[in-house]
């Protein structure tokens, strides 16, 4: 194979990588330990930071267990909140994470959630912060306080790879032809 024919094989091989990956998730990140992806939004209220991950293909995310807390520290860091998939928009005081999945671990700082009093809308979303991650409920606009707009973390449980898009297979097509005509260009020579 020539260098000729090797450039062509590689370009087709960048077009396959980008075109499985849309604008939207080019900055996801995988935990291996589950195989799933994830993500930061833009700063934004509990329930724009949701529509964001439902736009991407997940829900803010489901914290499973300590291990999966402890990556999302490790990953986004522990300065800033974020929201994650846990709420009591439905009912106060019964919390449900946003992918409908069982609660199997909290990591809430104590004396939290306590759906602060002095709220009128009160607290019915949850944000993660701090060295641990600890969990507090809160709300977007806080007595006093400027808005209360962070960060999701997104969670995608089915990645895309699996799919290619139009764009890939096109890619593929035009490079494919490419190469077969190089091919048949030097053989004729
Ligand atoms: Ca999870
Ligand atoms: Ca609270």
């Amino acid at each position: 194979m020539s260098v000729h024919q090797l450039s062509i094989v590689g370009i087709a091989a960048m077009g396959l990588t980008l075109g499985t990956v849309s604008a939207a998730k080019a900055f996801t990140i995988t935990n291996p330990a589950n195989g799933h992806q994830y993500f930061q939004t833009t700063p934004d209220t509990w329930t724009g930071a949701q529509a964001q991950a439902v736009a991407a293909g997940g829900n803010l995310v489901t914290i499973n267990n300590a291990e999966e807390q402890a990556w999302l520290i490790s990953i986004f860091g522990s300065k800033s909140p974020f929201w994650i998939g846990l709420n009591d928009i439905e009912v106060e005081g019964q919390f449900k994470w946003a992918s409908g999945q069982p609660i199997t671990y909290t990591n809430w700082l104590p004396s939290e959630p306590n759906n602060f009093p002095h709220i009128p809308e009160g607290e019915d979303f949850v944000q993660m912060f701090g060295d641990t991650g600890t969990w507090v409920d809160t709300t977007t606009y806080l007595i006093n306080l400027p808005p209360n707009f962070s960060p999701g973390i997104v969670e995608i449980e089915t990645p895309p790879e699996s799919v290619p898009e139009p764009s890939t297979l096109i890619t593929l097509l035009v490079f494919g032809g490419l190469g077969v005509r190089s091919l048949l260009l030097r053989k004729s020579q």
